[in-house]
Order: structure tokens, then C-alpha cells, then sequence
């Protein structure tokens, strides 16, 4: 059988693993560069097939646009990457890993920009822990089917290396750079992780329980101010874990991701309406998991983990 991306060919490889509304936005963006040879890889050989033969559609007020993708769900049929982008979800990072572990090579990148802490944590147990790199990113999207997406706005990556291999993030950089990709390094991916984290706190369950989006969260008064005293609350937790905040102000930063993405629903809203499993665990369930162990407790993460748990439980294995 033919491998999907050819041996020969002087461009950078990428993978991207999970085909969900983040990964194939990511893939249409990045398959748009020349320099690049992007593959998706799935794990459900049916998607990977429809993916293949559709391509990603993504659709905006000015109409779709259809984006090729190469799509498998067989990883033998993929050469060793240079850089693997770990996009399921944060439930999956471990199948994730193991799916993809025979296109990591010594020299392969492998990032996570997927949302929620631990992550990169699961990475490290079933891959070389120095090519493990994290991120963040602001873009966002909506998916409506298969490979067709919403975009919600092209945002910034943020990203490093957590064991400090700060030469090879910085080749991560400048491979999303030179896609068109408006990319930053951090020398202290924990921090990045954890502004993250409490922005997914602080909207995410919110909005999944009363189903509005981003922008009517910040609208109604008394949201608003729930939403605001979990952002106080993950900031808390933080500084006990040691994060340097620097001049991160918790409830400034999440008025602005509102009013950024107003129009967008969040990834857990669009879980919910779907049916699908949350990655509340890995939110607020992280940041009360993160308070207990430095002896703090941390009620409204405890207490939205709970709600959206039980919203959901019907869909949890
Ligand atoms: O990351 C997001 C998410 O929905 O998961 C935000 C920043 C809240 C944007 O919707």
C-alpha cells in the first residue's frame, strides 16, 4: 500500500492527530503552505476515508471553502513526521500517543494544544519526554459535521518546551511561522497553561450549563459575576502551585476572551449539545485536583465539575 505522504519530498512533515473542529482548522491552515506535507491521522478508518475523499469545508458569511486533506486512520501508512500536533481530546491524549508513536522519530516534535491541564504529562509517559512541546492557542472553531467547520476567528499559538528543550520549540515556532501562523515561544509553558486553563474555567462550564455563548456570558450581570469569582478562585489555586502570574488580571483576561470570541460557542456548549463527553475533568475537575494536593479547596471548580458531570454522566463510559 502506497504511504500517504511521499518519502521524498524536501518539505516538513506534519501530522495532525484528531480530526475534531481545532485539528481540522489547524490542518485547512496549514495545508494552505507550500512549504508544508500535512496529514490528518484518526482513528476511524470510515471518517479518515470521508475526510480523504471531502477534504475539510469551512464555512464562513462568505461562503465554503474546501481544503484537501490527506486523512488516515492507519499510521503505517504515514513517513516519520517532523512535527506531530496532538489536537483530540484531552480524554484521548494516551490513545493519541500510542496511536501515533511510529511516526516519532528522534528528531519529531511532538506538541499538544489541546485544552485543559496534563496533557503534555500523558504525553511524556509514551513518548520521548525532551520531544514533548505545549501550547495554547486563541483560534477557535465550531465543527458541524464531519471535517466541516465554522471559523470562530485565527488567533495566536503559544508555545514550549517543558522539559526546557527551548531549541526545539523554537523550530516548532518557525515552522507554524513560516505557514502564516502568528506563533510565540514561552520559556514557561506552565504559565501559558494555567492563563489557559482558568479562561477554560471561568466560560466553559458556564456556558455549557446555560447554553449561551461566549459573548452573552460576559453579558448577563449575574454570570458575569460567577464567572469572575472562578477566575479569582483558579488564580488562587495557581499562585499556590507556584505559577507566576505576572501581570495576568484573571477577570480582565476573561471579559476580553469574551468579547473576542462573542459569537463563539465554547468547546464544552458545543460537547453538551452534541452528547459528547466534556473535558471538565481537565478543567475545573484539574484545578480542584491541582487545590486539594496543596491543601486548598477550591469549591466552584468542585462544584461546576459536578454540574456539568452530571449534565453529562449518561455519556461517560
Ligand atoms: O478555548 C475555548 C473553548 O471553547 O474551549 C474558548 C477560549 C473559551 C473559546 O471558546
Amino acid at each position: 500500500m502506497s504511504k500517504v505522504n511521499s518519502p521524498h519530498t524536501a518539505k516538513a512533515r506534519v501530522v495532525i492527530v484528531g480530526p475534531g473542529a481545532m485539528g481540522c482548522l489547524l490542518a485547512a491552515l496549514l495545508s494552505r503552505a507550500a512549504a508544508l506535507e500535512v496529514a490528518l491521522l484518526d482513528y476511524r478508518p470510515d471518517r479518515a476515508k470521508l475526510l480523504n475523499e471531502q477534504g475539510i469545508i469551512i464555512e464562513s458569511p462568505a461562503g465554503a471553502d474546501t481544503v484537501p486533506v490527506r486523512c488516515t486512520a492507519e499510521p503505517k501508512q504515514l513517513e516519520t513526521a517532523d512535527l506531530v500536533i496532538i489536537f483530540t481530546k484531552a480524554y484521548d491524549t494516551a490513545a493519541a500517543a500510542q496511536h501515533c508513536a511510529s511516526i516519532v522519530g528522534s528528531n519529531t516534535s511532538v506538541l499538544t494544544l489541546q485544552n485543559g491541564l496534563g496533557n503534555y504529562q500523558v504525553l511524556q509517559e509514551y513518548l520521548p519526554a525532551e520531544q514533548i512541546l505545549a501550547g495554547t492557542t486563541s483560534s477557535g472553531a465550531t465543527l458541524l459535521g464531519v471535517g466541516r467547520i465554522r471559523q470562530a476567528g485565527i488567533g495566536r499559538i503559544i508555545l514550549g518546551s517543558p522539559t526546557s528543550n527551548h531549541a526545539l520549540a523554537d523550530s516548532a515556532v518557525g515552522l507554524l511561522r513560516s505557514a502564516g501562523l502568528q506563533t510565540e515561544l514561552t520559556v514557561d509553558i506552565n504559565a501559558v497553561l494555567w492563563r489557559k486553563v482558568l479562561i477554560n474555567c471561568a466560560i466553559n462550564p458556564l456556558t455549557a450549563l446555560t447554553r449561551r455563548r461566549n459573548g452573552e456570558l460576559w453579558e448577563s450581570a449575574p454570570l458575569r459575576g460567577l464567572a469572575a469569582q472562578v477566575a479569582d478562585e483558579v488564580y488562587r489555586v495557581g499562585q499556590a502551585v507556584g505559577i507566576n502570574w505576572g501581570k495576568f488580571d484573571p477577570r480582565r483576561e476573561v471579559e476580553e476572551v469574551c468579547r473576542a470570541t462573542a459569537t463563539n460557542q465554547s468547546s464544552m456548549l458545543q460537547d453538551v449539545l452534541a452528547g459528547r463527553r466534556t473535558e471538565v475533568e481537565y478543567i475545573t475537575g484539574s484545578v480542584a485536583q491541582a487545590a486539594e494536593q496543596h491543601g486548598l479547596s477550591a469549591p466552584l471548580c468542585q462544584c461546576l465539575t459536578a454540574l456539568i458531570e452530571g449534565l453529562t454522566e449518561q455519556h461517560i463510559q
